[in-house]
């Protein structure tokens, strides 16, 4: 009977899988210089990407920015304007037809977003080339930056682009206006949404995770997890297999926590993933005797009394596995909201993750 549990090596593999079910999504900006392309990364994701990330150049004119753990590539195009235009055009055609042919989805590039300054209220032949050689190859969503006052220049963007699947008014940072008012950022959650729509299946949990502009969306793909997490462990509940419980829950849980923390986009390791378990259950270990553990779970579930030969019922099983994923997810929803949307640090977490459990228990 599997009734010992090592907990980090659980967890080593619960955020690896999760890892890989987030996949990676890739994103191309392209823009005249000064329209708000870098200004927009660092407003809609998470890690001033654009600020603090890795660039790598992929074309002359194009540069490839990751960061960390955040599932998510920029290929931030520029050149626009330049005299050679059409060559750049070229190059950047290649590049993104040769993406598209690879066999491996991840390195396609999955949505284009071109970048048109309000304040100019003008369409260039080089926004209507690049948006209709990129069209070819993926979804383009045309942004209008620095948005204040539309005018009908939605309207006419849209006529004048029409292979664009959408056109969206954003406004990046918050603009502090003469008279002492100050208009706030708009149009990023709708960017976002029409950027869900757009990128196939498989690239939306990437999405969801690296994004910052849209805390609910975490949380409406987190719940799903929790709830997929309490199904299985009332299932395993259900067989009446004395003291294998644990064994089985135990790994079930620990994933959830593992998935969750990934749709968070959080970067946290294997040993953050065990503390976080360890940290509610009274004298765990590193590795902990799976009876330990529904006993040290049960008393954190109210009503819930002693446990027979390690048996827990079905509905035990999922509520005990609910309890750990929503104290989860509201944690981290306080501390998102807490930093302006950026993610906490680790000890935070695991402060927080605690508190929202004694609520439950
Ligand atoms: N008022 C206002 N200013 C903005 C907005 N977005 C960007 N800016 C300003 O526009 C200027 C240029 O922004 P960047 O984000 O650097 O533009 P970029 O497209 O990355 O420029 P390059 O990297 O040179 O091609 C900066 O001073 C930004 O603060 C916005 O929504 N409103
Ligand atoms: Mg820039």
């Amino acid at each position: 009977m599997p009734d010992n549990i090592d907990l980090g090596a659980l967890a080593k593999k619960a955020l690896h899988e999760a890892l890989r079910e987030r996949g990676h999504v890739n994103i191309l900006i392209a823009g005249r210089t000064g329209v708000g392309k870098s200004t927009l990364i660092n407003s809609v994701f998470q890690g001033q990407l654009a600020t603090t990330g890795q660039g790598k150049p992929v074309t002359q004119n194009t540069r490839e920015i990751t960061k960390g753990d955040i599932p998510l590539s920029i290929f931030d195009t520029r050149g626009l304007e330049m005299a050679d235009f059409d060559a750049t055009l070229r190059t950047l055609r290649t590049f993104v037809s040769e993406r598209s042919r690879e066999p491996d989805a991840r390195k396609h590039i999955h949505v284009g977003w071109v970048c048109i300054a309000e304040d100019l209220r003008r369409v260039e032949r080089a926004e209507e080339e690049l948006t209709q050689m990129l069209a070819d190859f993926m979804p383009v969503i045309v942004v209008i930056t620095k948005a204040r006052a539309d005018q009908n220049f939605r309207a006419l963007v849209q006529s004048m682009l029409p292979r664009a699947r959408n056109v969206v008014r954003v406004r990046a940072i918050r603009e502090e206006l003469d008279d002492g008012h100050a208009i706030p950022q708009m149009g990023l959650q709708e960017l976002i949404a029409l950027t869900m729509e757009v990128v196939p299946e498989g690239q939306r949990r990437a999405v969801t995770a690296a994004q910052k502009v849209d805390i609910a969306l975490k949380k409406k793909q987190a719940h799903l997890i929790v709830a997929g997490a309490a199904a299985s462990a009332a299932a395993v509940g259900a067989t009446p297999i004395p003291f294998s419980d644990a064994a089985l829950i135990v790994p079930i849980q620990v994933g959830m926590l593992a998935g969750i923390t990934a749709t968070f986009g959080l970067s946290f390791n294997e040993g953050f993933l065990a503390s976080l378990v360890g940290s509610v259950i009274t004298g765990a270990g590193a590795t902990m005797v799976g009876r330990g553990i529904v006993g040290g779970l049960l008393k954190l579930i109210p009503g819930v009394g002693s446990v027979v030969g390690g048996v827990i019922s079905a509905s035990t099983a999922a509520a005990i596995t609910t309890a750990f994923g929503e104290a989860y997810i509201a944690a981290l929803e306080a501390l998102f909201i807490k930093h302006g949307n950026e993610p906490p640090t680790p000890a935070e977490v695991l402060e927080s993750f605690k508190r929202e459990y004694g609520k439950r228990s």
